[in-house]
Parts: structure tokens; sequence; C-alpha cells
């Protein structure tokens, strides 16, 4: 750091050239994001509660109520209003108290969990931070996880199963019913990982799609993470971790004799009353309605994309279900097609099961970006 300080004009300056270097989602190029352009009133309000802190809650009572009112809003959403839990950074967050829940609620000496072959990476920090003994289910011919091989790998050392609601690389929700179902049986804890599916799923639902339950209106279920910053629209960071009863957060809590509030259960100590207050905001200022629109528009471009991409002779890796499609090209491996777009502009992402080209259709890819992918697409 200098001795001397710049002036806010160079500073400015300065950061406007960095920023030139970073893509914007209003551009239509970033194809392989779970994360868009935060709605305006969701920045308004992030920056009016930039300095709140929901670490020490009795600071920010006003904070803290809308935070509450968020995991209520949630909750309701997610067929049970009666949940607790918190805003945290993220879905990787959330995991990781879901875990912590239910490895410190059963309390074994080699607590084991079973996520599908298709889990977000974060399992694995949980498993390696808690201590977990990881072990991953196969997957159906339909990339969905196979109960069977769930059924196969459950021991007396289980202490939590894990099903996604909205997959990482394919957008697919596993059978949340036939694993709720299990777990009620096996009397094992069941976490759902809808961090992406959450903020969609309900909305098709209530639009008409013939979508399984996947969250509390299931009895197995016993905690949920749903993140505002994907389809939510809220700003990064907002995630969200519900439990069905408070003996879940409770197992976790920690004495923090000195603040205004005595117990702490969330892993971040300091924390973002900005993220539970432009929550907040957009969820009220979209209300069912908006988020109905939004998933229906997304889902609208998604199946454009998939018609578009048949015509054209690539294949899908699987029909749709959310917002995500992924492709090959009968010519080219995965690699090379997404090395060959990026050189026209176009940031895709790859998928590791099945390798293929995987693009998310977040709410700010229009249809004129993807007439726009598919002409370089089928080009190169
Ligand atoms: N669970 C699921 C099902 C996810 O897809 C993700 C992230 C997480 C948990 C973890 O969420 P956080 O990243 O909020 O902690 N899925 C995306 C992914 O890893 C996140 C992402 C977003 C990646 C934007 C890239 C990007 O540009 O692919």
């Amino acid at each position: 750091m200098d001795f001397k300080g710049l002036s806010r004009d160079k500073i400015l300056k300065l950061l406007k050239k960095v920023k030139e270097e970073d893509l914007t989602y209003d551009s239509g190029r970033i194809l392989g994001s779970m994360c868009t352009s935060p709605h305006p009133i969701a920045k308004e309000v992030f920056c009016e509660f930039i300095e709140s802190n929901l670490g020490d809650p009795g600071l920010f009572k006003g904070t803290r109520a809308l935070e509450n009112d968020v995991i209520k809003m949630i909750g309701e959403l997610l067929g049970d209003p009666n949940v607790v839990g918190h805003v945290v950074t993220g879905g990787t967050e959330a995991n990781l108290m879901a875990m912590r829940a239910a490895r410190n609620i059963k309390g074994l000496v080699k607590p084991e969990i079973i996520v599908p072959k298709s889990a977000h990476f974060s399992f694995k920090k949980a498993a390696e931070i808690l201590r977990l003994n990881l072990k991953e289910a196969a997957l159906g011919p339909d990339y969905r996880v196979d109960i069977d091989s769930v059924g196969e790998l459950l021991s007396s050392n289980t202490v939590a199963i894990v099903g996604i609601a909205g997959t990482t690389e394919l957008g697919l929700v596993d059978p949340i019913p036939e694993l709720s179902r299990l777990c009620e049986d096996e009397g094992v804890y069941l976490h759902v990982d809808a961090a992406l599916g959450g903020f969609i799923i309900p909305f098709l639902k209530e639009a008409g799609y013939d979508i399984p339950d996947f969250d509390f209106r299931l009895k197995g279920v016993t905690s949920v993470t749903i993140d505002p910053h994907k389809m939510g629209l809220a700003p990064i960071p907002s995630g969200c971790i519900v439990f069905r009863g408070r003996e879940y957060l409770d197992s976790m809590s920690i004495e923090t004799p000195y603040l205004t509030e005595k117990q702490q259960s969330t892993i971040v100590g300091t924390r973002s009353g900005a993220s539970a207050a432009a929550t907040w905001a957009i969820m009220k200022y979209m209300g069912r309605e908006g988020y109905i629109r939004v998933v229906k528009d997304s889902m609208k471009i998604t199946h454009f994309l998939a018609r578009e991409l048949k015509r054209c002779g690539f294949e899908l890796v699987t029909e749709p279900q959310l917002n995500i499609v992924a492709f090959n090209s009968p010519d080219m491996p995965p690699e090379a097609l997404a090395h060959q777009l990026g050189l026209k502009g176009w940031s895709v992402s790859i998928s590791s099961y099945p390798p293929a080209v995987r693009i998310v259709l977040m709410p700010h890819i229009k249809k004129e970006h993807i007439e726009a992918f598919m002409e370089d697409l089928t080009r190169i």
C-alpha cells in the first residue's frame, strides 16, 4: 500500500479501466454461470444496508427481522412456514451448515454422508472440513441419482443423505420423493440441495409444470439449501439454509458471551446484513407472480436453444428439465468446441459427467443472444 492515498476521481478512473476486463451479464456472452445481474432494487437496498452486521444482531434488530422474514418467505415457498435458518453466503456455506447439523445431531464416531455422483463440489469441501466419509451414489441412465445405489451405501454410520433439486451440470431434479421415503423409513437426515432449483421449481409448478415435490411437503426432508443469488435475482452473496426444526440450528450453536446474542449457529461470524435486506427487497418486489414470469421466460429460451441445437445436428445429453442445456457436437470434443466458442467471445462451461458443452439460461440471456450464438456455433 502506498503511503499517500489517491483521490476519489483517480480511484474511479483506475477501476473503470479494470472493470473493462470483466465480462458483463448484459452482454449475453456469459452462458455458463448460475449468477446473473441483480435486480436494480436489490442493488439499491444492498447499498442502503451495507454497514449492517448480522453477526451481532442485537445492534441491527431491523435487519435481523428482515432475515427472519426472508426465512419465513422461503419456508412458505418450500411448504413449511415454520422452518428456521439463515441467509448465508451461498450454496457452499448452506451445504456445509446442513452437513454440520446432520453430523452433530447424530454424534457418531465414524460419520458418513451419501451424495449423488452429480453433487456440487461443496460437499467434498464439507466432508473434508467436517471429517465425514463421503460416499458417492451412482446415477441412473437418466443422470438422476439411483435409489438402489443410495440404499446399498446406507449403513449405521450414515448421518445424511443428499438429494439435488437442480444439478449443477445438467439441471436435473433427483427423485426426492423416493429419497424422502427411504430416509423416513430408515430415520436418516435428508438434505435437499436446491441451490439452483429452489427459486425455479415452485414457480414452474405454479405455472403448471409437472415436477414432483422436492421440499418440506415431503415428510423425510430435514433441510434445504436455496440460493437467492442464483435464480432469485439477489446480489452476491446470498444463499439460504433452512431446517425443519430449531434443534438442528441448536446442534451447532456456539456460545458468544460478549455479543448481543449469546449463541451463534452460523459458520461466519461478522456477516452481511445487506444480503438479507436485499434478498428481502427482491422477494417482496417480485412476488410469486414476478418469479413465475422470470422462470417461464428462462424455460422458453431453454427450449428454444434445445430445439435449435437439435435442428442443427447437435446431440443433447438429456432433455432439459430446468434452465440448463448440455450438448455435444458429432464432429468435435466439447473442450475444442468450448475453446472455439471462446475465441468468438462466448463463455460456456463444460460438464464433467458426461463431458458436454453446458449452457445455463439465466435471465440475462435473451433470444437474440441465442440466435447470435447459434450462428457462430454452426459456423464453427
Ligand atoms: N449447490 C449447487 C447445486 C450448485 O450448483 C452450487 C453452485 C452450489 C451448491 C454452491 O453454491 P455457491 O457457489 O453459491 O457457494 N453452482 C455453480 C457452479 O459451481 C456456481 C457458479 C456460479 C459457478 C457462477 C460459476 C459461475 O460463474 O457451477
